[in-house]
């Protein structure tokens, strides 16, 4: 297969494993070319680290663009992660109007909440933006907090299957064609997936570990790209995406001091081995 390479945007938060540092090794490892372009730099992710440092980047980002636009430089694919701006939406719009090859694929993770609650820095005009961009993708892959905000419904700690279905279905009617809604678990013990190509639904679940890991989201977002590239169906690669965040949770559980990442770098090898095994 002839190789392939992605772009994402997504932030450098320098301490955290999560956004590109977590991006970046997890697409090297699944054997993508893999380009970034940084929404910001901050000293640590957002999520319980105080007094962190935040650059935003986007005055450097129609440069980089333009940059490109002249090497005719193009991706196979372009993934999206935590934006630094409401104003980065339009130029990642730019990147999927003119930097993808033929057949490229548009791939957002509209990273902004979990849990019920906005990250720190995002509002509500944030979120207006971001339907935009979701409505634009071709892939997109909310929690169920973002997908409750991109469409208007309540979130719900409880649900059944009607609640997810009311949410995959607003996604679709905002534009997406392919939703993965990830965090999904009918019961307390449980967590997983639940994969809608054109409204066609399929879940998966494994078992739930009671303790919360910040980054897992960014995790699952870059393993699905990395087997999807690789070839594997969407349903495929969001499996293969869902088992390698779990085990690297499983590494992470037993590690209290660790409470502000998951340890996926010892078990790259899993997700090496199941790319190679669905090839
Ligand atoms: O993992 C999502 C994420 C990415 N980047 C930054 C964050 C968070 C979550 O809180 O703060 C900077």
């Amino acid at each position: 297969m002839k190789s392939k390479r992605i772009l994402t945007v997504q932030d450098i938060s320098c301490v955290g494993q999560c956004s590109i540092t977590a991006a970046l090794p997890v697409l090297s490892a699944c054997g993508i070319e893999t380009a970034v372009l940084p929404s910001a730099v901050l000293s640590t992710h957002t999520a319980g680290f105080h007094g962190f440092t935040f650059r935003d980047l986007s005055a450097d980002i129609p440069e980089i663009i333009a940059h490109w636009q002249r090497e005719n430089i193009k991706f196979d694919a372009v993934y999206t992660g935590y934006l630094g701006s409401a104003g980065q939406i339009d130029y990642v719009k730019t990147i999927f109007s003119t930097l993808l090859n033929e057949g490229g694929k548009k791939i957002v993770d509209p990273v902004m909440a979990d849990r019920g609650r906005l990250y720190t820095g995002f509002d509500g005009s944030f979120v207006e933006k971001m339907k935009q961009l979701t409505g634009s993708a071709d892939i997109i892959l909310p929690n169920i907090t973002e997908a409750a905000l991109l469409t208007g419904n309540e979130y719900r700690e409880e649900y059944g299957r009607d609640y997810i279905e009311k949410l995959i279905s607003a996604l679709h009617n905002g534009g997406a064609p392919v939703v993965i809604l990830t965090g999904v678990g009918f019961t307390k013990d449980e967590s997983g997936i639940a994969v809608s190509e054109n409204g066609n639904i399929h879940y998966y679940s494994h078992q739930k570990i009671a303790r919360t890991c910040h980054g897992t989201g960014d995790l699952y977002a870059s393993s699905f790209a990395g087997a999807y590239l690789n070839g594997q169906s969407v349903f495929d690669a969001a499996v293969t995406a869902a088992d390698f965040t779990l085990s690297a949770i499983l590494n992470t559980v037993d590690d209290e001091e660790h409470w502000y990442g998951v340890k996926f770098e010892g078990v790259l090898p899993k997700l090496i081995e199941r790319i190679n095994l669905l090839k």
